[in-house]
């Protein structure tokens, strides 16, 4: 007899959950972004523990492979630390030419990408809003919201992560809450 050929699908989403096989659940609290905000007095004055985002990725293929794509949700918190909102840690990736997706599902915030020049731009995130992310382009998103700010991800399962020069350097603008709206300032 012939196997099946109609299967189970292996992995589910909508804009809240990713599950299925393989789908990795990481938290991101605190006290794991020292030295990512600029005001470390605020920072130590805050309960480490507080979660500032989650994130559920799927690798149906190894990581590394070549021309495979992993698919990713990030919830991000809405909070402060002092004048500048929560923020994802940011990152280029490891094989610096490989581009993402993201997109907005939940919220509002901004997306900043920084270029290998250190010139940085911003992309607004409202719910289905698409932001092509160019290779050798960091990026980082900003939840400028009251809610949690949802989006998806889509990457080549070989580009890695490359957080050195982002805990070096930080991006070259952050995003302030001044008078209740966001401010992009230069550091
Ligand atoms: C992976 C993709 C996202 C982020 C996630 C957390 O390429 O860009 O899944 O990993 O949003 O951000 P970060 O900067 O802490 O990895
Ligand atoms: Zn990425």
């Amino acid at each position: 007899m012939k196997p099946d050929l109609i299967h189970f699908p292996r992995a589910f989403f909508n804009s809240a959950h990713l599950n299925g096989e393989n789908v990795l659940h990481e938290s991101k609290r605190l006290s794991e972004l020292a030295g990512i905000f600029g005001d470390n007095m605020a920072f130590l004055q805050m309960d480490g523990s507080r979660l500032v985002y989650e994130v559920y990725s799927w690798a149906p293929v190894p990581q590394g492979t070549e021309g495979g794509l992993f698919f990713g949700l990030t919830h991000l918190f809405p909070g402060v630390v002092g004048d500048e909102y929560f923020m994802t840690k940011g990152h280029f990736h490891a094989i610096e030419n490989r581009g993402e997706y993201y997109w907005c599902i939940q919220g509002e915030g901004l997306l900043l990408l920084m270029d290998k020049q250190r010139e940085t731009r911003a992309e607004r995130m409202f719910p289905g809003t698409l932001h092509y992310i160019p290779g050798f382009t960091a990026h980082r998103v900003v939840n400028t919201g009251s809610r949690v700010l949802r989006f998806g991800a889509c990457w080549p399962s070989d580009a890695g992560y490359n957080y050195d020069p982002i805990v070096a350097d930080g991006f070259s603008r952050r995003v302030k809450k001044i008078g209740n709206l966001p401010v992009l300032t230069s550091v």
